[in-house]
């Protein structure tokens, strides 16, 4: 499904560049990301997947310093509900997005499509709430970790594999299954200041073995620092010279539709409901 709202950003953008009498070329793909949960079955699950097509600069976090909102948006809660309207903060040409489908069980897969400019937005940034747990996440520290697309436009990624030992801590929340989110009984509005920074750790997961997740199954960790858990892989499919000159054109001819671009991205985040 190609999404709309990253049409009519892509239609501002163009717009934007040509205003800046930028290249009279813009490249632009069809991009699918094909998003799998590899963790073994009864392991861990993921929150809805958020991601952003964008220019290198929103960072979100830092290994070793303290948690900030946006962070802990995705890593206690994870809805990301400071995460994503940061991120476009930060980056306004960015293309935004959560997998939709809700929590990613073990075996589970989810896919998106959009239009991307490949020149405006050639990084690919993303977060995810690994559950259950209090603050545990994945996600990319440097925001130019994952570039997608050379300057040309080809892609240079084919896919982004994760194994447990790239699981991050927040530091943010104490471990405690009480106040963790996932679990049946847990209470993920509750937390205990952890009062640490950004760390991997992937261990402390085994902690809430033997209790019942909100999926149903029995949690049973079973992870080592290389087991596989998460994998995002990459598709394109060129789009062709007409359609990108007829996004061009609406472009120019359409200061309507930026403003309408603008207010759909800042609907977004609104459309994915919260684990
Ligand atoms: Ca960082
Ligand atoms: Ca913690």
């Amino acid at each position: 499904m190609l999404n709309v709202r990253s049409i009519f950003t892509q239609t501002s953008v163009v717009a934007s560049m040509l205003m800046l009498a930028a290249p009279a070329y813009a490249s632009f793909v069809q991009v699918t990301i094909n998003v799998e949960n590899l963790a073994p079955a009864n392991s861990v699950s993921f929150a809805p997947l958020r991601f952003g097509f964008n220019n290198g600069t929103f960072d979100a976090f830092n290994q070793g310093e303290v948690a900030t909102a946006p962070i802990i948006s995705v890593a206690e809660g994870g809805s990301g509900s400071a995460w994503l309207p940061a991120f476009a903060a930060a980056d306004p040409t960015a293309v935004i997005g959560s997998t939709m489908g809700g929590a990613v069980l073990p075996g589970a897969t989810r896919s998106a499509s959009f239009l991307i400019n490949t020149s405006l937005n050639p990084f690919f940034t993303f977060a995810s709430m690994v559950v259950p747990s209090n603050d545990f996440f994945i996600g990319n520290d440097s925001p130019t970790e994952y570039r997608l697309f050379d300057m040309t436009g080809s892609l240079l990624i084919n896919s982004i594999s994760l194994t447990a030992s790239d699981i991050w801590n927040a530091g943010s929340e104490a471990f405690d299954p009480l106040n963790a989110a996932f679990l049946v009984g847990g209470n993920n509005s509750l937390r205990t200041p952890e009062n640490g920074v950004v760390g991997f750790n992937f261990s402390e997961l085994a902690g809430f073995n033997g209790l019942t997740t909100a999926a149903g199954y029995v949690f049973d960790s079973a992870l080592t620092a290389d087991t596989d858990i998460f994998r995002i892989s990459f598709t394109v499919k060129t789009v062709p010279e007409p359609v990108t000159v007829a996004l061009m054109t609406a472009g120019l001819l359409g200061m309507g539709l930026i403003v309408r671009g603008r207010r759909q991205g800042a609907r977004a985040p609104l459309f994915e409901t919260a684990l």
